[in-house]
């Protein structure tokens, strides 16, 4: 059985309630049962965790370490300023790809920039919530 961590950052909590024309209808609970319906035909689990909190993000990053073949990430906007959460993807080696919801390049310029993406495995921005899907399916093997 392979394990797969989905994990999002802060904000990523309000999803189906926040800016819907932004970032869909989708709630992360519903986002993680398309994850749970494309993987476990090919004997793979997920893990879902949620924080608004960098430093419990890290940890977290930390102990997936040997734990996970891969981490589906969404740093929400701790992608564009976190150098901390670039170091803790550094110093683990589970493959990391970064996910986007919303085509960041189309927004505002302080979107543009992720400190991630250069320490992580890839990047998928702007498929919506099967962007999630699509990581996903990268690490089964
Ligand atoms: C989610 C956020 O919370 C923003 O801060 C990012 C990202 C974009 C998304 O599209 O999923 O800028």
């Amino acid at each position: 059985m392979g394990k797969l961590l989905l994990l999002n950052g802060p904000n990523l909590n309000r999803l189906g309630k926040r800016e819907p024309d932004i970032y869909g209808s989708e709630t992360l609970e519903d986002i993680k049962e398309k994850i749970i319906a494309t993987i476990e035909p090919y004997q793979y689990q997920v893990d879902a965790k949620q924080s608004n909190h960098e430093g419990q993000l890290i940890d977290w990053i930390h102990e997936a370490d040997k734990c996970y073949q891969g981490i589906i990430f969404n740093p929400g906007a701790y992608t564009h300023t976190s150098i901390a959460i670039r170091d803790a993807i550094s110093s683990v080696d589970v493959p990391v790809i970064e996910v986007h919801i919303s085509n960041v390049h189309k927004r505002e310029s302080f979107r543009h920039t992720s400190m991630l993406a250069s320490v992580c495995e890839g990047q998928i921005v702007g498929l919506g919530s099967k962007g999630y899907q699509l990581a996903a399916m990268y690490f089964i093997k």
